[in-house]
């Protein structure tokens, strides 16, 4: 199963990513990998640090689209592909709904070029299911930022610079991704508190995908949603 993780900025992603992994790895019993994008596999990260520093920026939101793609085609190949053909559970932060929102909706690009180059890049590999992680994009870049002062964070990347504007029109076109195509995506209210969020989306996923609990084990006391 393939299941990917989308929203805005500080919505909650990374923080649900682990805890879905944890929850599948103990109910399941089933090999779960973790990634995320731009990045996920060795020259993917590299594409990523490029892109995050703003370094492609100038050369504006197609020359964006094609680097987020170069990293996709990477991540597929090395890591997705074989990860699902082994039979294990890919858990991914970010797909390629981001670059329909951030380089399509967003940032203006025609978006039957980036349908086109999303057919290219990912073929017959698209996700059983994908969550959208909903948020008020002010709430989602006052926790980015905030995490941003942590000592250890990477500091606001060039995406997280763009204006609450450019923010705004990413929310509407994540829902309208949603809206569009409600078998494979469903939206959770990200403005919960993290447990609230956890346990909305291990709901999702058991309703939306019965076949990952075929063999699964008895919740534990204390795992429960
Ligand atoms: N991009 C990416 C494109 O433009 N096109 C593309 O095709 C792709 C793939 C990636 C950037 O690249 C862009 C989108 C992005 O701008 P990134 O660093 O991976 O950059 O950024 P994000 O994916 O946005 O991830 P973030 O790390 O910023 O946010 P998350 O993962 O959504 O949020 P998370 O879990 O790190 O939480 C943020 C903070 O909020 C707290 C956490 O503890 C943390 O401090 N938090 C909560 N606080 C209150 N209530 C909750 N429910 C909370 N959940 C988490």
């Amino acid at each position: 199963m393939f299941i990917t993780f989308e929203g805005g900025e500080g919505a909650g992603k990374s923080t649900q990513i682990a805890r879905l992994a944890a929850h599948l790895r103990a109910r399941t019993g089933r090999s779960v990998v973790t990634t995320r994008e731009p990045g996920g596999s060795a020259k993917a990260e590299e594409i990523r640090a490029a892109l995050l520093s703003g370094l492609a920026k100038p050369h504006g939101p197609f020359a964006e689209a094609l680097l987020f793609s170069a990293a996709r085609i990477d991540h597929l190949d090395t890591l997705i592909r074989p990860a699902l053909a082994r039979g294990e559970t890919v858990l991914c932060d970010r797909f390629s709904d981001s670059t329909r929102a951030y380089q399509g909706a967003a940032g203006g690009l025609d978006p039957d070029i980036l349908m086109r180059l999303e057919h290219v890049v990912v073929g017959e590999t698209r996700p059983d299911l994908t969550l959208i992680l909903d948020l008020d994009p002010a709430a989602g870049l006052a926790r980015a930022a905030a995490r941003a002062k942590d000592a250890q964070a990477e500091g606001i990347d060039r995406f997280e610079a763009e204006a609450l504007e450019f923010h705004t029109r990413l929310r509407a076109a994540f829902r309208t991704i949603a809206e569009a195509e409600p078998v494979r995506c469903a939206v959770i209210d990200a403005g919960q508190a993290p447990d609230a969020v956890e346990a909305a989306i291990r709901a999702t996923v058991a309703a939306r995908l019965p076949a990952l609990f075929a063999d699964a084990r008895p919740e534990a006391s204390g795992d429960a949603a």
